[in-house]
């Protein structure tokens, strides 16, 4: 009996080694899949930024990955300044034949992401955008605008400057290739005509777009901020004018009340000049819109938002902001809200 003990005893504690080791193994194994990506040493839903901002992080060598947004932002009403006006005040300011009343635009953006090494994350963002204008003319009649098609293609490298103990920085360094049409032509009361700057899908030029990223994990929560430039290089596009420069600063702090799920509260600024030059086919008499000294403004948004991380790198995510401050040199419609719904998936 005492001998059968033993010998029960032994296996016991052979089987209790096995499990052990495989135990051992399988921590192994998680742990080098958590050091394979990018939020070492623990995948978290707030290791993104919230869903509207691009090119927030960087991936690991070896790494890919893959995502869609959709972005809805709703135009509605026109302003000067920050005073709002009616539709009859808008075409006074000018005087204009036309106002504009509301615009949609829609904004489906397919990215990937492939980082060769630790130094250097690719990033590929191709735009299919969505515009669609309501105007009214002086005589009451009204009217919408459509366009659709491929936006600006933008291409990036982006490049590590920094990274210790939770906190990053990178800079990015992007391309927009001039891949948007900006002959779109739409049906008005004066015919098939040329369509204004904020109806066109691109901006005709090779845009130069570099920008610095910081952001910190903490326990529990995180912050970030990003600035972005928006340089139109070399001179005026193939209808004879060029947008204007932008400037982007934003900051967000987000909550994880678990490492899936993450709660996002973001500001973002926005400045961005007139055009440049003039497309000799819009007759800035007709719509403000065709006004080239009309397009400037600067605009403060406040977005919330919810990141979702699953197992196997899928991530949702959804973020709604609404302007605070919004300073245009109009009249120029006013942006009412920007919503924005992601997927992301990296491996
Ligand atoms: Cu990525």
């Amino acid at each position: 009996m005492p001998h059968h003990c033993g010998f029960d005893f032994k296996l016991g504690f052979i089987v209790m080694m096995i499990k052990k080791s495989a135990a051992f193994a399988a921590a192994l194994v998680s742990a080098s899949v958590v050091c394979a990506h990018e939020d070492a040493p623990a995948p978290r839903a707030d290791s993104h930024a919230p869903i509207g901002v691009m090119a927030d992080h960087m991936h690991k060598e070896g790494e890919w990955m893959f995502s869609y947004r959709y972005m809805h932002m709703a135009m509605d009403g026109n302003r000067d300044g920050d005073e709002r006006l009616t539709p009859a005040e808008t075409r006074a300011a000018g005087p204009f034949m036309v106002a504009p009343l509301n615009m949609d635009m829609e904004m489906h953006m397919l990215g990937a992401m492939y980082a060769p090494s630790d130094n250097v994350t690719f990033m590929v963002m191709v735009p299919y955008i969505e515009l669609t204008m309501d105007h009214e003319t002086g005589m009451g009649g009204r009217f919408t605008t459509e366009t659709s098609g491929i936006g600006d293609v933008r291409l990036a490298a982006l490049l590590p400057l920094y990274d210790y103990d939770g906190g990053k920085m990178h800079t990015t360094l992007a391309i927009s290739v001039p891949t948007g049409s900006i002959d779109e032509l739409g049906n008005t009361p004066m015919g098939n005509v040329q369509l204004p700057y904020p109806m066109q899908l691109g901006s005709g030029t090779y845009d130069f777009r570099p920008g610095i990223t910081w952001s910190k994990l903490n326990d529990g929560w995180s912050w970030g901020a990003q600035t972005t430039a928006t340089i139109r290089l070399g001179g005026e596009n193939d209808r004879d004018y060029r947008l204007g420069n932008a400037l982007d600063a934003q900051t967000w702090a987000a909550w994880n009340p678990s490492s899936a799920i993450s709660v996002s509260g973001r500001l973002q600024w926005q400045a961005w000049q007139n055009v440049e030059g003039a497309d000799p086919a819009l007759n800035p008499m007709v719509v403000p819109t065709a006004d080239p000294n009309r397009r400037a403004g600067r605009r403060t948004d406040l977005h919330v938002g919810v990141n979702w991380l699953s197992d196997g790198g899928h991530r949702v995510a959804l973020e709604y902001g609404v302007p605070v401050q919004q300073d245009l040199e109009g009249p120029q419609l006013e942006v009412d809200s920007i919503a924005t719904i992601g997927y992301q998936y990296a491996f």
